[in-house]
């Protein structure tokens, strides 16, 4: 769908450069009406792509502003289609001059997104390069940024274009053995498919790991700290953010509503909340609060268990769910000396709120906790949307190979794998709805 030729019959505006004061405004133009737009605004129609400094004039002739001009002759610019983008002063005046007289010579506002979705229609990029436009603008650390840029240089979609590739060959391999069925063959015969086969699988593998590390490294981190009243859960919460957002006191039931923190570790953006502590209580705010926890335990991807191991109580986790990794953090170590600072299991770490101690290593428990496909560089931005098909996907992979070696019955496998591939394409947008796009794009800033 995208590579088919689309006339897109209006022609759009917007400014580029986003809201409140700076000393320049870029405005963007594209489509058909491009060329007579510029003729008029400026005159004449600029050489293309050479910065040319000229007048934006109205059509009274009367000067707006004057900047530099730019002039990207359709099919070679971001859209596809022919883009005037004007490097205008600053300010919301001037700005909004230049846009209402190109809406009078005949364009429209853009919508938000409307430039990517018009570069994904015209088959400049696809459907994961243009989410990685949004991830890039919206990322929160360094790390996430340079996540999205791999996605948008086309990392993530080769990856899923040479794992269809080798799809395609394994299916018209089987294909092309059935079509001679006098022969009796036995496919699991055939070394070099069973290669493929299994060369497949890692790269489904792999891919989802990654894909699922992208989106790790997109939404951030989800981290609720729990535990019974006073166990330090508050302080923890100031100790992990530098801050002192939290009250902290010594009255049990201190903390009702959760209070939420952005802490940016090692270039993944951490969520952490801090909840009201865990007991019955017949007070109604402190049960709300109780309630409100166990909803947000839901929808976390980790828990830190605040024990305050100097208060001689059992540790009773049963208020986390089953499905959730958590970790203990044995608080208040400061007050327990020798022997009894020890009792150490995978999961538990020893640390003191209070003054700092065993920080680091509660850092690195969580991260590795979090972290356990988060590798080095090979990392490209990924949305759930994504990780969802390719699962599919591999289901179906996995599915028709289990014909194959279980039954030897290569038309299904055949089939399976047509299927596996439709998954794949929803991926980079060759197969998508429009429900899906306007949702895509609806994220998007104006003038993107
Ligand atoms: N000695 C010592 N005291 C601590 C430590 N952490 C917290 N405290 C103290 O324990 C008391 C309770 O701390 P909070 O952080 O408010 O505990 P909380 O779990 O948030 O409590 P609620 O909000 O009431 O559930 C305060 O007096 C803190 O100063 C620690 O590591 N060592
Ligand atoms: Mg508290």
């Amino acid at each position: 769908m995208p590579n088919e030729k689309i006339y897109i019959e209006d022609t759009i505006v917007a400014s580029a450069s986003g809201e409140g004061s700076a000393g320049v405004n870029v405005i963007r133009v594209s489509g058909p009406d491009t060329e007579e737009i510029a003729s008029i605004l400026l005159q004449s129609l600029p050489e293309p792509r050479v910065a040319t400094y000229t007048k934006f004039k109205n059509k009274n002739k009367e000067t707006i502003d004057v900047g530099i001009a730019l002039y990207f002759p359709a099919p070679n610019s971001y859209t596809g289609e022919s883009i005037l983008e004007l490097h205008a002063h600053g300010g919301s005046i001037i700005g909004n001059s230049i846009i209402e007289e190109i809406i009078s010579l005949g364009a429209r506002q853009a919508q938000p997104g409307e430039f990517t979705k018009r570069a994904y229609l015209n088959g400049k990029i696809d459907l994961t390069q243009a989410e990685a436009v949004a991830d890039l603008i919206n990322s929160g650390t360094k790390r996430s940024a340079k996540a999205a840029i791999q996605s948008l240089t086309g990392k993530f979609s080769n990856l899923v274009k040479s794992l269809d590739e080798q799809l395609t060959k394994l299916r018209l391999f089987v294909e092309a053995s059935i079509d001679f069925p006098e022969e009796d063959i036995d496919f699991l015969a055939d070394e070099k498919l069973i290669d493929e086969i299994s060369s497949c699988n890692s790269l489904y593998k792999s891919l989802i790991s990654g894909a699922s590390s992208g989106e790790i490294l997109r939404n951030g981190v989800r981290v609720a700290i729990i535990g019974l009243p006073n166990a330090g859960k508050s302080s923890l919460l100031n100790l992990l953010s530098d801050t002192d957002k939290a009250i902290v006191t010594d009255i049990a039931g201190t903390t009702r509503d959760i209070l939420n923190v952005s802490v940016d570790i090692d270039g993944i953006l951490f969520d952490f909340f801090d909840t009201a502590g865990y007991r019955d209580t017949p007070e109604t705010i402190e049960a709300e609060g109780i309630k409100r926890t166990n909803k947000l335990l839901r929808g976390v991807d980790l828990a830190i268990w605040v024990h305050d191991i100097s208060a001689n109580k059992e540790l009773d986790t049963c208020y986390i769910p089953d499905d959730l990794d958590y970790i203990v953090a044995n608080n208040k170590i400061d007050l327990i000396q020798g022997k009894s600072r020890k009792n150490m299991d995978q999961r538990t770490v020893n640390i003191s709120a209070q003054n700092g101690e065993g920080l680091e290593n509660l850092i690195t428990k969580i991260k590795s906790t979090i972290q356990e496909n988060l590798s080095g560089d090979g990392i490209f931005t990924a949305r759930s949307r994504h990780i969802d098909s390719l699962k599919k996907s591999y289901e179906y992979f996995l599915v028709g190979k289990s014909q194959l070696e279980n039954q030897r019955a290569g038309e299904l496998f055949a089939e399976d794998i047509k299927q596996a591939k439709n998954e794949l394409s929803e991926i980079t947008g060759e197969m998508t709805s429009d429900e899906l796009l306007g949702e895509i794009f609806s994220e998007f800033c104006i003038g993107k």
